[in-house]
């Protein structure tokens, strides 16, 4: 078996972000027909929401999760919760052909062991953005991060572990994931106002998935 860094210098699919970082170009494209059905079945159940954060400002990102926990925000902060408060039901299960793509991805950028249990859904419709942050509400950061990216292209904004440092764009395409691990994993990012346009599936909207072991 050809080892990690031969496929990074051989592959130009493969690019490498940052330390623990690899943009994987395409790789939920052969997903897309399980991936696709399972995403309107979880909105479905948890319909995509503008939360507040503590500040008191609605993000123009809508939101939703699936699995054991969400991401959620209000007045009172950030935090993951097992319910979605909007119905005090449990989130949506982790649908298998989630799982199964973002374990490979994982597994394809050498971290073999991933196990998400939460999945961070985004909707980005023209115009609206995420300002640079970083991902600090998980317990144990020695677990990456996987993205996935769906429906229109953005510019996604990647920095280093302190917010002056200089930042890269990157854009990323509808099938694109990379995972996040390593130092990258505390690296602050964000995403630039969303341009306009129409995806042939999604139409006028950016979709991102993130995966993670929050719990
Ligand atoms: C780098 N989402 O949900 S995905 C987020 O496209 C988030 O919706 C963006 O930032 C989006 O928190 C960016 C890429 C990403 C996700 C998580 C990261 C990059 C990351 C965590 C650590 C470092
Ligand atoms: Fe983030």
């Amino acid at each position: 078996m050809t080892d990690l860094f031969t496929r990074l210098v051989v592959d130009p699919s493969r690019e490498a972000v940052a330390e623990g970082a690899i943009l994987l170009r395409g790789f939920a494209l052969s997903f897309e027909d399980r991936v696709l059905p399972a995403l309107r079945s979880v909105i479905e159940q948890a319909p995509f929401r503008h939360m507040v954060t503590p500040g008191g400002y609605t993000m123009s990102v809508a939101m939703t999760n699936c699995g054991a926990a969400g991401w959620v925000t209000d007045r009172s902060g950030y935090r993951y919760d097992r319910h979605d408060p909007e119905t005090a039901r449990p989130w949506p299960a982790l649908p298998s052909s989630f799982l199964d793509l973002a374990i490979a991805a994982a597994k394809e950028a050498g971290y073999a062991d991933f196990r998400p249990d939460v999945c961070l859904i985004n909707r980005y419709e023209p115009g609206a953005k995420l300002s640079l942050h970083q991902d600090k509400d998980e317990r144990d950061y020695a677990h990456p991060i996987v993205s996935v990216s769906l429906g229109l292209p953005a510019t996604f904004q990647f920095g280093g572990p302190n917010r002056i440092d200089p930042i890269r764009k990157y854009a990323l395409r509808h099938g694109d994931a990379v995972v996040w691990g390593g130092q990258s994993r505390l690296f602050y990012h964000g995403i630039t106002e969303l341009k306009d346009g129409d995806h042939e599936i999604l139409g006028r909207m950016r979709i991102n998935l993130t995966f993670r072991r929050a719990l």
